[in-house]
């Protein structure tokens, strides 16, 4: 088939990975001619970024693949690549070209909007449908981490260019596209931790207070933390953390009137921009911190699907893992440590600098598929009857 060849071609690419600066200084100088400059890069870049990520998918174990809401996803992708490389041919772009392409940008966004909650019925379907051990659990975790991460790395592409260059009104005339050059970290704190306390008083009646706390050590002249970065990206973390940390701490103290207050600590030294976020929530055992992670243990059957609904603070769906995937995209972390019978430190660590704020993209080579060929994966740490234990401890990778 044609789209096979083209697919085949365009894996063998590797991603180019943008940086903040990057994406700021292209943003910034978006006049003339840069329209045309961007389409040139995703006409070709966009392609690369889904032919790799798809390959991936194929490798998958042929039960999953076969998967409705698999399928579903990955006939998504092969009809959004289908629509790109018409572009191909198309070096010299017209205005209705370079319209077109928006036009089909949009579109493909939308297609895509769905994919997390289709991939993670289909994951349902497949413990359903077989069950799945703890091998086929860690390649899964392996291969939805590269694939949600791929999917965060296209639509940042794809919101840049209709943003800078579509006829949507620009969401603030500060920014460029989705980046704001001046992200002030206290405000999204503490817009994330209003959001949450709604949710958490709804549920609950009740929420901690919140301090927070903003240190500038190397500018004196302001406590204030600014950082290049994408807001929404910020907020998606920070809600995400809220929500775990009121919980923990509302549950910990059930009946109590008063309840300790969430701290905020906001740094920002030389390299990184650290944001902790502190709850007396009594803490989780350090063998369960992994499980939070994991795509496939939030999938465990739910209390029941209607709870979710009424709960809406019941969390470690996908936000944690996903949160740690927006962090880790550029160059940033997310860290869980905890003090079993106390509380828990969250940090999202931040890069300082925008030019070492490169994208992490998963690339498609022998590495990663022999990840997905490899039945057994070797362990090479003692483990007496691995059989024993939860999926707490993921093999070698
Ligand atoms: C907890 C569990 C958790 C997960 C993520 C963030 C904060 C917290 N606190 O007890």
């Amino acid at each position: 088939q044609q789209t096979a060849k083209f697919l085949d071609a365009y894996s063998q690419y590797h991603p180019l990975p943008l940086s903040i600066q990057q994406f700021v200084d292209f943003g910034k100088g978006s006049k003339s001619g840069s329209q045309d400059a961007s389409f040139q890069f995703l006409r070709k870049e966009l392609p690369v970024r889904l032919a790799n990520i798809m390959k991936e998918i194929s490798l998958l174990p042929d039960n999953l693949l076969h998967m409705p809401s698999v399928s579903l996803v990955m006939n998504w992708y092969e009809q959004s690549f289908r629509e790109l490389i018409q572009f191909e041919s198309q070096t010299k772009a017209s205005e209705k070209v370079l319209n077109d392409f928006t036009d089909i940008l949009v579109h493909i966004r939308n297609r895509h909007s769905n994919v997390v909650e289709t991939m993670a019925q289909g994951m349902l379907e497949l413990k359903e449908a077989y069950g799945i051990d703890h091998n086929t659990e860690n390649r899964i975790q392996y291969f939805l981490d590269r694939f949600y991460m791929s999917r965060i790395s296209i639509r940042m592409l794809i919101n840049q260019h209709t943003l800078l260059f579509g006829s949507q009104l620009a969401s603030h005339p500060r920014h460029i596209g989705c980046i704001d050059p001046n992200c002030n970290v206290r405000h999204v704190v503490e817009d994330a931790y209003e959001n949450a306390r709604f949710l958490c008083e709804q549920y609950y009646l009740i929420a901690p207070e919140l301090k927070v706390e903003c240190l500038n050590p190397s500018d004196p002249s302001t406590e204030d933390v600014q950082c290049v970065y994408v807001p929404s990206h910020l907020y998606h973390m920070l809600f995400e953390l809220f929500k775990n940390s009121m919980r923990a701490v509302v549950e910990h103290y059930p009946m109590a009137s008063e309840l300790p207050k969430l701290n905020v600590l906001i740094c920002k030294g030389e390299e990184d921009i650290t944001i902790k976020l502190s709850d007396d929530g009594g803490g989780i055992p350090r063998s369960k911190l992994d499980l939070l992670f994991q795509y496939m243990y939030s999938t465990a059957p739910q209390p029941s699907r209607s709870d979710t609904a009424s709960a809406p603070l019941a969390g470690y769906g996908y936000g944690l893992p996903l949160s740690r995937l927006y962090a880790r995209y550029f160059q940033g972390d997310l860290v869980l440590s905890s003090v079993e019978g106390h509380g828990t430190d969250a940090s999202i660590y931040l890069k300082v600098m925008s030019d070492e704020a490169n994208e992490l993209l998963p690339v498609y080579n022998r590495t990663a598929s022999r990840v997905y060929a490899t039945d057994k994966p070797v362990n090479d740490w003692s483990s007496p009857q691995p059989w024993a234990h939860g999926n707490t401890h993921s093999t070698a990778r």
